[in-house]
C-alpha cells in the first residue's frame, strides 16, 4: 500500500521548492500560482524510495486564505513534512497546519528546516530551539529536526533517507475496505471526457466499476484510472487517484463529493462527533454556533449542537452533533476540521462517531450515554452499541460497515459471535442493505411483546382459535416491516413458544373451550333453534328464562355459527342450519318442477313462513348464492 506525505507549512517557507527538489516535480501548475508565487490548489508528486516503494506526496498551500485547500489534502495523508522556513522561524500557520494534522489523525512526521543557506550556524541552533519547543506537547515532540536547503541540496539525501524510513514504518490507519474517492479536482480531459482526482481513502476501485457520486448518488462508471500518474486497471488504498467517469460532465460534479459504490455510504445531515476545541482557540464553542467544517475534501458551514453543555470550553472535549445544511456521506472514524468565520482560523477539530446522527435530546442522560458508549467502544461492542440505539429498525451490513469502519471480515466475525451468543439477532438474510441484524436485547423484547399480545388477543377472543399471520402483522406488527414479524413469529415457533397452523397462530395452551354455564347455555341454544326451525323466538324470549344478556351469549352464537350449528341470517337473527338447508332443497325442488322464477307470494306458499322470517331468509338465499334477485323475483342461480 503506497504511503502519502503531505507538507505543511507557512506561507512561503519553501514547501513546494522542497518537493521539486526531491521529485523533480513542480507542484505550482496554475498561471496564477507561478505569477504569484505561491500555491493555491493542491498539488501533487511522488518519490521513489530506495526500497522500490513510491512514496506519494501532497504538497498544500500555506496562505491562510487556501487552508480549506490544506485540509482537503492532508485529510488523505499518512504522514506530514512540517516545513519550517529556518530565516523566519515558526509562524502562525506553522502552528494552524500542525493542528490540523493533529485533528486529522496524523500522528507522525518529521519537521524540514529549510532555506538554511540563508542562516549562519549560531542562528539555525537558535531557530532549532525554537522549533522543538513549540513542538512541545505536540505529535511531533520527538520529530527529527532535518536542515535542509532546496537551493545547495544540503540535507537532501538525509531527508530522503528520513522519509524513506517514516513510510517503512507507517503503519495505515484505515482498516475499513469500502472504496471511497474524496474529490479534490475536477477537469475534462481532451477526449476522455470528465476526470476527478483524489487520494483513495480506502478499498480499490477497478476499471469498468458502477460508481455513484455521493451525495447527490449521480450514476456512473468507471472508464479508466491512473494512479500515481501510470495508468492501472485498479487503484488501491492510499493512491493518488484518477478516474475518467462515463455520463458525467464536469458540471455535475463538484470537489468534496465522494466517489463511491452503490449502497455503500448514506446520506446524512448530521454527524455525531468527539470533539476537541484547541487549547489555543481565543474562545469557547457555543451550543449551535455556525461554523466551516472541513470533512474529507469538503468544506460546509454547519451548527455545533452541544448536547451535554452550553459551550465547549478551549481544551475540552466533547460528544456532540454537526448538523449540515444539506446531507454528506461519511465513515466512523473520519475526522473533521472546524473553523471559525471572524477571524478565519482553526479553532476545534474530532473523530466522527456515526455518519448518520440520530435524535438525541440534550442533556438526556440516556440518550448521551448511548452516545459516549459509540466514543469507547471497539470491536463486537461497537456493533452492539449502535444495533441498541437502532431499537427495532435495526441495521444493515452495509450501515454497519459505514457506522463502524470496520472492513467486512472484521464486521462478518464479529456480527456471526454476536449472534452465536444471542447478543444480535440476524432478521433479514437479504435486506436492502444486505444481511439485517437486531441487538439481541431489542429482538428478546419484540418476541415478548409478541407473546404478550397473542395472550391478550386470546383473552379478548377466547373463541377465536388464533390469529392469521396478516391480522397480526397489521395490528401487533403495524410500525415494523413485515420480515420482521415474520422472523419473530417463526423464532417462537421454532422455540415452540407459539404454534402456527397453517395461516394462524395461537399460544401453545390457547384452546377454544367454552366455560361450564356457557355448555349449559349452548345447550339450550341448540335445542331452541333445532325446534324452532324456520320460525325460531325471539333472541331476548329465549335468553331472558335462561337468565342470560346477548353480549354474554354472543361468543356461544359465534362458535355455533363457526361450527355450521346454527346460520346467521341477518343481525340477532339466527337459524338452525338443517332447517335452512331442507328449506334450500324445496327451493331447488320448486324451481326444478319448472318455475322459471319465484315472487314472495310463492316463497310464503312453499314454505308458510310470515313476513317478519321470509324477508330475511329469501335476502340469506341471495347472499349466499343460491338464488338471484331480479326486481321483486329470485331466479335459481346456475351452478
Ligand atoms: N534561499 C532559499 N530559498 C528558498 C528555498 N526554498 C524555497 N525558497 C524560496 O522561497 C520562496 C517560496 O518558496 P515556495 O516553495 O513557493 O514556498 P511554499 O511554502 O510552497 O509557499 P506556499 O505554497 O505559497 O505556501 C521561493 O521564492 C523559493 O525560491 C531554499 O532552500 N533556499
Ligand atoms: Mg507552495
Amino acid at each position: 500500500m503506497p504511503v502519502i506525505m503531505g507538507t505543511a507549512g507557512h506561507i512561503d517557507h519553501g514547501k513546494t521548492a522542497l518537493v521539486k527538489a526531491l521529485s523533480g516535480i513542480d507542484c505550482d501548475r496554475l498561471a496564477e500560482e507561478k505569477k504569484r508565487g505561491i500555491t493555491i490548489e493542491l498539488g501533487f508528486a511522488f518519490l521513489d524510495l530506495p526500497d522500490g516503494s513510491r512514496l506519494g506526496i501532497i504538497d498544500v498551500p500555506g496562505h491562510e486564505r487556501f487552508v480549506k485547500n490544506m485540509v482537503a489534502g492532508a485529510a488523505g495523508i499518512d504522514f506530514v513534512t512540517l516545513v519550517i522556513a529556518a530565516d523566519e522561524g515558526v509562524m502562525p500557520q506553522t502552528r494552524e497546519h500542525l493542528d490540523i494534522c493533529a485533528l486529522l489523525g496524523v500522528t507522525t512526521g518529521l519537521v524540514a528546516l529549510t532555506k538554511v543557506d540563508l542562516v549562519d550556524a549560531d542562528w539555525l541552533a537558535m531557530v532549532t530551539e525554537d522549533v522543538r519547543a513549540a513542538l512541545a506537547g505536540t505529535f511531533l515532540e520527538h520529530a527529527p529536526i532535518l536542515p535542509v536547503s532546496a537551493h545547495t541540496g544540503q540535507g537532501l539525501p538525509e531527508l530522503r533517507q528520513a522519509l524513506a524510513d517514516l513510510a517503512a514504518r507507517y503503519v495505515p490507519r484505515y482498516r475499513s475496505d469500502v472504496a471511497r474517492l474524496p474529490i479534490d479536482r475536477v477537469f475534462t480531459l481532451k477526449g476522455h471526457g470528465t476526470v476527478v482526482t483524489g487520494t483513495l481513502v480506502a478499498g480499490s476501485l477497478g476499471v469498468g466499476d458502477d460508481v455513484r457520486l455521493y451525495p447527490s448518488e449521480k450514476k456512473s462508471k468507471i472508464r479508466s484510472l491512473q494512479s500515481h500518474g501510470q495508468p492501472v486497471e485498479t487503484a488501491l488504498a492510499g493512491c493518488r487517484t484518477a478516474a475518467n467517469l462515463a455520463n458525467l460532465d464536469v458540471e455535475d460534479v463538484a470537489r468534496g463529493e465522494v466517489l463511491a459504490r452503490p449502497g455503500t455510504l448514506f446520506p446524512e445531515t448530521c454527524f455525531e462527533v468527539e470533539l476537541t476545541c484547541l487549547a489555543s482557540s481565543p474562545r469557547p464553542i457555543k451550543h449551535r454556533t455556525e461554523v466551516h467544517v472541513h470533512h474529507g475534501t469538503r468544506e460546509i458551514l454547519a451548527r455545533v449542537h452541544l448536547l451535554d453543555r452550553d459551550a465547549l470550553a478551549p481544551g475540552q472535549t466533547a460528544v456532540c452533533q454537526i448538523r449540515f445544511p444539506e446531507p454528506m456521506v461519511g465513515m466512523c472514524g473520519d475526522r473533521v476540521v472546524i473553523r471559525s468565520g471572524a477571524p478565519l482560523r482553526t479553532i476545534a477539530g474530532g473523530r466522527v462517531l456515526a455518519p448518520m446522527g440520530l435524535p438525541v435530546k440534550r442533556f438526556d442522560a440516556a440518550g448521551l450515554a448511548a452516545l459516549a458508549a459509540l466514543a469507547k467502544a471497539s470491536g463486537p461492542d461497537l456493533v452492539l452499541a449502535h444495533l441498541r440505539r437502532a431499537e427495532s429498525a435495526g441495521l444493515g451490513f452495509a450501515r454497519l460497515l459505514a457506522l463502524t469502519g470496520f472492513d467486512s471480515k472484521t464486521l462478518d466475525k464479529a456480527l456471526s459471535r454476536l449472534c452465536d451468543h444471542g447478543q444480535a439477532a440476524l432478521v433479514d438474510r437479504e435486506g436492502p442493505e444486505g444481511r439485517h441484524y437486531l441487538h439481541g436485547e431489542t429482538a428478546a423484547a419484540l418476541t415478548a411483546s409478541l407473546a404478550a399480545a397473542l395472550a391478550d388477543f386470546h383473552r379478548r377472543e377466547p373463541l377465536k382459535r388464533g390469529i392469521s399471520r396478516s391480522e397480526l402483522a397489521s395490528a401487533w406488527g403495524k410500525d415494523l416491516p413485515p420480515k420482521l414479524v415474520h422472523f419473530l413469529v417463526e423464532r417462537l415457533v421454532r422455540g415452540g413458544e407459539l404454534v402456527a397452523d397453517q395461516d394462524v397462530v395461537r399460544l401453545p395452551d390457547h384452546a377454544v373451550s367454552l366455560a361450564a354455564d356457557q355448555t349449559a347455555l349452548r345447550q339450550a341454544l341448540v335445542a331452541a333453534y333445532r325446534d324452532g326451525g324456520l320460525t325460531p323466538p325471539n333472541i331476548k324470549d329465549i335468553l331472558a328464562p335462561l337468565g342470560h344478556t346477548m353480549p354474554e351469549a354472543l361468543p356461544v352464537y359465534k362458535v355455533l355459527v363457526a361450527e355450521g350449528v346454527l346460520v346467521k341470517a341477518q343481525e340477532n337473527m339466527y337459524f338452525y342450519r338443517q332447517a335452512v338447508d331442507e328449506l334450500i332443497e324445496r327451493v331447488r325442488g320448486y324451481f326444478a318442477a319448472g318455475n322459471t322464477d319465484m315472487g314472495p307470494a310463492q316463497f310464503r306458499e312453499l314454505t308458510g313462513l310470515s313476513r317478519k322470517f321470509l324477508i330475511p331468509l329469501l335476502e340469506y338465499l341471495d347472499k349466499t348464492k343460491i338464488t338471484v334477485r331480479v326486481g321483486d323475483k329470485r331466479l335459481l342461480r346456475q351452478k
